[in-house]
């Protein structure tokens, strides 16, 4: 089959998407949080772009939204084929990360219609509501509850720091109907595959085209509260003090420590927020907030570090006379991919002649959670130097091509 991909008009595509932003700093550099003007923005634009491929397109209670094609000689009643990913973006993000996925899975499908290709079950474009946790704390809540991952009460409770409920924020974003419709049943889709950027530096430093994902590592996320004793930066002596910040300083190190002693080399820890109350240049903090992401391809590996995380809390508190709770927000398993869907993208990648090699994703996605419902699959393109998350993530053109000319081969084979 002759696949051809419009690379360019694809890359203007991204552009656009990128466009639809908060960010104060002007395009690649993109900030698209859930449920704000931009994200609708984008969504608007987003179903016209798979409406002009003559995909028909629904959203569900939560704003996941399926882009299908299911032609004239297609079963259109076959448990579907699906594939896409996200297009939120965390603050001064790049605009590569969830978007490769979903524009790319739709030039796929265009790849497919151009070669003429019927396919034998239905092919879904879907766009995952708010895979990255910027607003309401918690990552992939889309693709969680369309998993049945996250109870839909536990859900609508969610709150963002202007204590913006997820219910409201979903319904004035003009989603309704029941959170509890959304789950979907293991025979709504016979495979599902997720074309990401690889969000590190592995294919790039191989000189390999393409990454055929087997697992995908486990994320945890928590937060701790310090309370100290807080006072008057003069009146205060040294041995008298209770500083949260000190105290919150202490763990992030012990934190960083921790990781870097663990015996599994793919443990990863974060400490990407810090509050600081009052924050005022001449008052001894009394109140300090921080977030911690730690994750490991290992689960067990990864909760023991978790664990001497807490204890080491304890210690900290004990030692320096302040309280730190630590609540834990998510604690999630691995995955591993589907080996059919895997041997599909392999010979996807050998059809079409590019270089590939399997590997683990340390970066979460959707596919994280759709691999414990549906037979899943990720393929990788580099991304320059591995970076992401930043205004410079980049994608070379020949690397996005080869990542939609074998998605759409596998596409193929897996709806064939
Ligand atoms: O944090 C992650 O791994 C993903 O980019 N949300
Ligand atoms: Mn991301
Ligand atoms: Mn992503």
């Amino acid at each position: 089959m002759h696949i051809e991909v419009h690379t360019h008009a694809l890359l203007d595509e991204l552009h656009k998407l990128a466009s639809f932003s908060a960010c104060p700093e002007p395009v690649p550099a993109v900030t698209r949080v859930v449920f704000t003007r931009e994200d609708q923005e984008a969504r608007t634009w987003l179903t016209e772009r798979f409406e002009a491929a003559g995909l028909a397109v629904r959203a569900d209670a939560i704003g996941n939204t399926f882009a299908r094609w299911a032609p004239p000689g297609c079963d259109a009643t076959a448990p579907a084929i699906g594939t896409g990913s996200h297009a939120d973006a965390i603050p001064h993000a790049g605009m590569y990360d969830g978007t490769v996925g979903v524009l790319g899975g739709l030039e796929a499908v265009r790849a497919l219609q151009r070669a003429g290709h019927t396919p034998a079950r239905p092919i879904d474009v879907v766009l995952f509501t708010s895979e990255e946790p910027t607003r309401f704390g918690l990552g992939c809540t889309g693709s969680r509850t369309l998993c049945g991952n996250l109870a839909p009460d536990t859900l609508a409770g969610l709150r963002d720091e202007q204590g913006v409920s997820f219910d409201e924020a979903r319904q004035s974003a003009g989603f309704s109907g029941a959170i509890s419709d959304v789950p979907l049943p293991p025979s709504a889709y016979a495979g599902f595959v997720e074309l990401h950027i690889e969000q590190g530096p592995t294919l790039e430093q191989d000189g390999v085209d393409l990454g055929v994902v087997t697992a995908i590592a486990a994320p945890a996320a928590a937060r701790f509260v310090v309370e100290g004793q807080g006072g008057h930066a003069g009146g205060v002596l040294m041995p008298d003090r209770h500083d949260a910040l000190c105290a919150a300083a202490e763990l992030t190190l012990a934190i960083e420590r921790l990781a870097q002693a663990s015996p599994s080399p793919d443990c990863v820890a974060t400490v990407g927020e810090l509050a600081v109350h009052p924050g005022a240049v001449n008052s001894i903090p009394s109140r300090t907030e921080l977030s911690l992401d730690l994750r490991d391809i290992d689960h067990d590996n990864r909760d023991a570090v978790l664990a001497d995380i807490q204890q080491a809390a304890r210690d900290i508190a004990q030692r320096r006379g302040v309280t730190m709770k630590g609540r834990v927000l998510n604690a999630d398993a691995p995955a591993r991919c589907d080996a059919a869907v895997i041997s599909a993208l392999k010979q996807a990648a050998q059809d079409a002649g590019y270089s590939h090699r399997t590997m683990v994703s340390r970066a979460y996605h959707d596919s994280l959670f759709m691999a414990g419902r549906f037979p899943t699959g990720m393929l990788f393109i580099p991304c320059r130097n591995g970076v992401s998350h930043r205004p410079d993530e980049f994608v070379e053109p020949d690397h996005l091509e080869a990542g939609v000319a074998t998605l759409a081969r596998t596409l193929a084979l897996l709806s064939a």
